[in-house]
């Protein structure tokens, strides 16, 4: 913490609950106040004193470019000449649907909205009006984003009503989320044969990414998509992160598994708010003003957005892009395996693409509770001696780490070499 962030963050604390915009950013997960960073570019951020960090948080997942590529800026104040909202539609909105559309395997039709957040909640709600029934399942660990019906714990036991994950979530709505262990293919079926007809969707991150990055077991997803076809449940992958980020079409290419719903949020944007929700142009005609299934926003389809999104997808468009994101993550993480190794510390590694954690221990994490057992406690002293070197890792063992492809080899063979010294305080 440097004494210019501390003075900001103490007045922050004034006007501000936490003195942050969103919880995680306080850094209560790993007890050390929030960095205020003044600005970004490439693979660093600057600190309100002026210090320099690598960042590997990359605002949680939008700047897979890393920080004000020349396409985005470019396109952003191209579009500020002309404007910053209208509230009526644009060829720039068209144009990035048009762009998802192309990329997405399953997403025939899409509606922009502000935030991942929105995208999972209008999601939901148009699974729930299309099929007329209101249970949906999670998966514990899994995010998508602070709509009541995601803020929900698991029940006690398996296949149980789900209960409020947040005062202020009625208990009569949390009863209608039922969350379940992750890669848990039974607990699906004994949950879907009690409920089946009662149950609209099951949504899940595909590749988790918010317990840490953890990955589908062979045959989960098959077994969902199997299970939810077989009982008129819609299937709704929030690829908010991994959408453009594992493959330009998201972790439902790679699988190469067609849910109904997709939600897409982050990187789509370009580091500007927004979220989008599509699929079928069955399904997708049930939302108003078509259908009868209402979702609105004064700022969806908000030219900037549309402007840096396109710009950034544009570069997406290359598939080089994640050749080269491939190689730089590998190496990365496999110096910091190397390292911990050498430095007589046992971490596991989940990677997918660009995305990846370390957590610290000796179990494979395979879903919430595994990821529990491991030892983040370690966790919070690695993110520590990392700070102290310069290194902005997530100020949570429950987030992904996320390369850019501004993250050259210097960079990361510092971050490496920095791993190893920190490895050896633990
Ligand atoms: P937003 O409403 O924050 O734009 O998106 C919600 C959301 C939905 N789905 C997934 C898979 C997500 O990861 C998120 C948001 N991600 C978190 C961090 N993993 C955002 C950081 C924060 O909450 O400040």
């Amino acid at each position: 913490m440097t004494e210019k962030s501390r003075e900001l963050f103490l007045k922050a604390q004034e006007v501000i609950p936490g003195g942050v915009n969103s919880p995680v950013r306080a850094g209560r997960a790993v007890g050390v106040d929030p960095l205020f960073i003044q600005r970004a570019d490439g693979c660093y951020l600057w600190g309100a004193d002026g210090k320099r960090y690598i960042d590997y948080v990359c605002s949680w997942g939008p700047m897979i470019l890393g920080h004000r590529p020349p396409e985005v800026i470019q396109a952003l104040r191209d579009a500020l000449e002309n404007g910053t909202s209208y509230g009526a539609p644009t060829e720039l909105e068209l144009n990035l649907a048009k762009m998802i559309v192309e990329a997405v395997p399953s997403i025939e039709m899409v509606r922009m909205v502000n935030s991942g957040t929105e995208a999972t909640m209008s999601a939901i709600r148009l699974a729930r009006g299309y099929t007329g029934r209101n249970m949906i399942i999670k998966f514990d660990g899994c995010y998508h984003g602070h709509t009541d019906s995601c803020l929900v714990s698991a029940g006690s036991g398996l296949a149980t009503f789900g209960i409020p994950g947040s005062p202020g979530v009625p208990a009569n709505l949390a009863r209608l989320t039922i969350s379940l262990p992750f890669n848990n293919l039974e607990a699906v079926e004994v949950t879907v044969k009690k409920f089946g007809d009662e149950i609209a969707a099951i949504i899940i991150e595909p590749i988790a990414g918010n317990m840490g990055v953890v990955l589908p077991e062979k045959g989960f997803l098959e077994g969902l998509r199997k299970i939810t076809r077989e009982n008129g449940i819609l299937l709704i992958f929030d690829e908010v992160i991994t959408g453009f980020r594992v493959s330009p079409g998201g972790a439902q290419e790679l699988y190469n598994i067609m849910p109904d719903l997709t939600c897409l949020g982050k990187i789509i944007g370009g580091g500007l708010p927004i979220g989008a929700y599509g699929g079928s142009r069955d399904l997708m005609s049930h939302i108003a003003p078509v259908g009868t299934v209402y979702q609105a926003g004064t700022l969806s389809g908000n030219p900037l957005a549309m402007a840096a999104g396109m710009a950034t997808l544009m570069m997406l468009k290359n598939k080089e892009t994640y050749v080269r994101l491939e190689e730089k993550s590998r190496f990365l993480f496999s110096g910091l395996m190397d390292v911990a190794g050498r430095a007589g510390v046992d971490i596991i590694i989940t990677r997918v693409g660009s995305m990846g954690s370390i957590f610290f221990g000796k179990n494979r994490v395979v879903d919430f509770d595994s990821v529990k057992q491991t030892e983040t406690s370690k966790y919070t002293s690695f993110y520590r001696e990392m700070l102290a070197r310069r290194i902005y890792l997530a100020p949570s063992p429950f987030e992904a780490l996320f390369v850019s492809l501004a993250h050259n080899e210097e960079v990361m063979k510092k971050t490496i070499d920095s791993a190893f010294h920190s490895f050896k305080k633990l």
